[in-house]
């Protein structure tokens, strides 16, 4: 039974919602807030990838991955994060090698990576891959060779052919400066770019000049946090960073009756292609395919499907390949 209602209603505000106070706009963001150090560094490995699938033709999806962190001191001892762990984008970039995509893995430091997904965040320990052969040297388990084979051919032959190219970002600021670089050079490729915007990215964040300086301390009592909303970056992205390009943002909600009027919401605000929306708890195995003047469509795993492991990214990756290969003839 799909969570919600199909009406177009506009989302209702919650007794949450914060005081009203005034969204900043994206470039007062960036003009105010210090960029990561690793931008730069960033820039040019995502020049040289885009450069090197464009003389080749192959179209490029930039995938956001993981949750950002919003930071409580500028010399951050604290910091605010949320649950997702990518499984998202990490599934879905290895859907989408398949499809013969390059892959712009803008990812969260140590959050599920592809392929590698398999074996370090999984029930096994790392180490437990491994036993000591013969003579004690470091031998893979028979066990799992087969699987640690495929994936290692799968992941290096990716890496290797300039097919996959792996960025991070820790905090919320990293995501926001990374995301603005990596879309202006993407937009190159027009409809031959992708966007996959899978990463949770906090609402809400404490601007830097806000901030305590140093490490709160304890001995000043309870501690009360105002955060300011984030604005909203998709609107610059889809208007002025890559207007040209397939965008697909994701929604993701608690509270059934919201998820399809807020994604319907999303796409008459900022009018890119495709929200893929879904519920918390539900996430893995089923999602809606939401665009505009079109009924939803839902992808759901069978519960054999589920149980055998399938991830639910074969569904919605095929799709999309789909339709965003639809979208580009018809354009
Ligand atoms: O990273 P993950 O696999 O744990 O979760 C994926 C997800 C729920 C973060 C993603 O599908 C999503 O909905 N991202 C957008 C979240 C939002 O509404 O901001």
């Amino acid at each position: 039974m799909p969570p919600i209602s199909e009406q177009n209603r506009q989302p209702s505000t919650t007794s949450l919602s914060s005081k009203g106070d005034k969204v900043i706009d994206p470039s007062t963001y960036f003009s105010t807030h210090v960029p990561p150090s690793n931008l730069n560094a960033s820039k040019i490995l995502v020049s040289e990838f885009v450069s090197k699938n464009s003389k080749i033709n192959r179209p490029v999806v930039l995938v956001t991955s993981g949750g950002t962190t919003v930071p409580l001191e500028n010399n951050t001892v604290r910091f605010i994060d949320n649950f997702s762990n990518g499984n998202r984008g990490a599934a879905s970039t290895e859907r989408l090698l398949e499809e013969g995509y390059a892959v712009i893995f803008m990812h969260r430091e140590h959050s599920l990576q592809p392929y590698n997904r398999h074996y370090t965040h999984s029930a096994e320990r790392f180490l437990d891959y491994f036993v000591a052969g013969e003579n004690g040297e470091v031998q893979i388990n028979l066990k799992y060779k087969e699987k640690i084979q495929t994936d290692f051919e799968k992941y290096s032959k990716a890496i290797n052919n300039n097919q996959l190219l792996m960025v991070t970002f820790v905090t919320l600021s990293d995501y926001l400066f990374l995301l603005r670089e990596v879309s202006l050079t993407l937009a190159a490729m027009k409809r031959n770019a992708m966007f996959y915007l899978a990463a949770a990215v906090s609402d809400f964040f404490i601007p830097s000049h806000n901030m305590s300086e140093h490490k709160i301390q304890s001995r000043e009592g309870n501690l009360t946090l105002e955060m300011n909303q984030v604005p909203k970056f998709l609107k610059p992205l889809v208007m002025n960073w890559a207007p040209d390009s397939y965008i697909v943002s994701f929604k993701l909600e608690t509270d059934p009756e919201l998820l399809v009027p807020k994604a319907r919401h999303a796409l008459s605000n900022y009018g890119h292609q495709i929200v893929i929306a879904n519920m918390l708890h539900t996430r893995k195995t089923e999602v809606w395919l939401i665009e505009d003047k079109k009924e939803s469509h839902h992808l759901q795993l069978d519960s054999k499907e589920a149980a055998n492991g399938v991830d639910i990214e074969l569904l919605i990756i095929q799709e999309l390949v789909k339709r965003h290969k639809e979208w580009i003839n018809k354009n």
